[in-house]
């Protein structure tokens, strides 16, 4: 009897060994799967220097692309094909090999360079092209991100696609103040991007979670200021003498949300503060400009 099961068992898995359907892995949104390479990649278009770009790869769980294969670089060309208009430099990793030097003369970039090595190094990049060359660091250009799917976070109780967030029992939602200041927008779309959002507080426990969450995190850099990190609600600029009227990112106004205790004096809309934050200090709420980069919250409610 048993060696029957055991037969019957083995019939079952040996009829089910054919390759598994060719379902792509999942990552953040913004990230593109490649099979031969089993990894995920992102090519960032905005022009970037490159003493930045290992740190923002790595706030999306990622590393600048270094070139193993050829098939990273089929990778790279397939990528530039989408974007006509970027240029015909990226930045990549180092892959300890020579390259030449790219001869296209380099955009001098402005921004002052933080370092001496930054300022008459030289960098890899990849070219339209599909080579791998040379060119000054101080430049700005699109640079590539890649994770191999097996080092490709993914909080399997979060339900997110990113590392470091905390559970809180109190509210049922996770936490996390990724190590960046973005914009507004950009906050957004990056909590988007993890499967997250950018916080909304719903009620005065959740406000204690946040207290106690922002009481232990560091500081996070390039930061306009450290008191405040950007929260899920802002509001549109009012037609004539309109009141200003806060929303969350799920449209509904902080009574609605369940939470609208605003530190003493705010919102004070400052020469057109319209984008939402919550102060350190107090775990309240303030009214900050959406265009200065600030720290900021993601949240993800645990389904039960
Ligand atoms: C200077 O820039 C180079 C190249 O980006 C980097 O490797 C190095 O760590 C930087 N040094 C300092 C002191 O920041
Ligand atoms: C607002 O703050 C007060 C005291 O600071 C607190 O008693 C009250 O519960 C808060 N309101 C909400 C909706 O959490
Ligand atoms: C935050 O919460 C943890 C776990 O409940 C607790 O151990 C810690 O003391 C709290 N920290 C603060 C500053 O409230
Ligand atoms: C704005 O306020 C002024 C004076 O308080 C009033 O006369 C005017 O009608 C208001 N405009 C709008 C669009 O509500
Ligand atoms: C947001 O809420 C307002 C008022 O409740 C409603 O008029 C509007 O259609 C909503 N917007 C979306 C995109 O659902
Ligand atoms: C308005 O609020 C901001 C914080 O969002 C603060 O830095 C600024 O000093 C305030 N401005 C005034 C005039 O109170
Ligand atoms: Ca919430
Ligand atoms: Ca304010």
């Amino acid at each position: 009897m048993r060696n029957y099961v055991i037969f019957v068992l083995s019939v079952i898995f040996s009829s089910s060994e054919a390759p598994p359907p060719q379902v792509s892995k999942q990552y953040r949104s913004d990230y593109e799967y490649n099979r031969k390479t089993d990894a995920f990649y992102k090519l960032h278009i905005e022009t970037t220097p490159h003493y930045l770009v290992e740190q923002l790869c790595q706030v999306e769980g990622a590393e600048l692309m270094v070139p193993r294969s050829d098939y990273d670089i089929e990778q790279m060309h397939a990528m530039f094909k989408k974007f006509p208009d970027i240029g015909n430099y990226v930045w990549i990793g180092n892959d300890g090999r020579d390259h030449e030097s790219a001869e296209e003369e380099p955009i001098i970039n402005l921004e002052e360079p933080p370092n001496f090595s930054d300022r008459f190094g030289t960098c890899v990049v990849g070219t339209r092209t599909g080579d791998v060359e040379t060119s000054v660091c101080y430049r700005g250009l699109p640079y590539i991100c890649k994770v191999a799917a097996m080092d490709a976070p993914y909080d399997r109780h979060c339900n997110v696609y990113g590392k470091d967030y905390k559970y809180y029992a109190s509210t049922g939602s996770c936490y996390k103040i990724p190590n960046i200041a973005f914009p507004w927008s950009e906050a957004y779309s990056e909590c988007q991007a993890e499967g997250a959002h950018l916080v909304v507080v719903n009620s005065e426990a959740e406000h204690l979670a946040i207290m106690n969450l922002t009481s232990t995190a560091p500081k996070v850099r390039n930061a306009k200021a450290s008191y405040f990190l950007f929260a899920g609600f802002r509001a549109e600029k009012p037609v004539g003498n309109a009141t200003v009227v806060f929303k969350t990112v799920f449209n509904e106004t902080l009574s609605q949300a369940g939470y609208e205790n605003w530190s003493d004096n705010e919102p004070n809309n400052s020469n057109g503060e319209y984008c939402g934050s919550i102060f350190l200090n107090d775990g309240k709420l303030n009214d900050l400009h959406c265009h200065d980069s600030f720290g900021f919250i993601c949240e993800k409610e645990v389904s039960s």
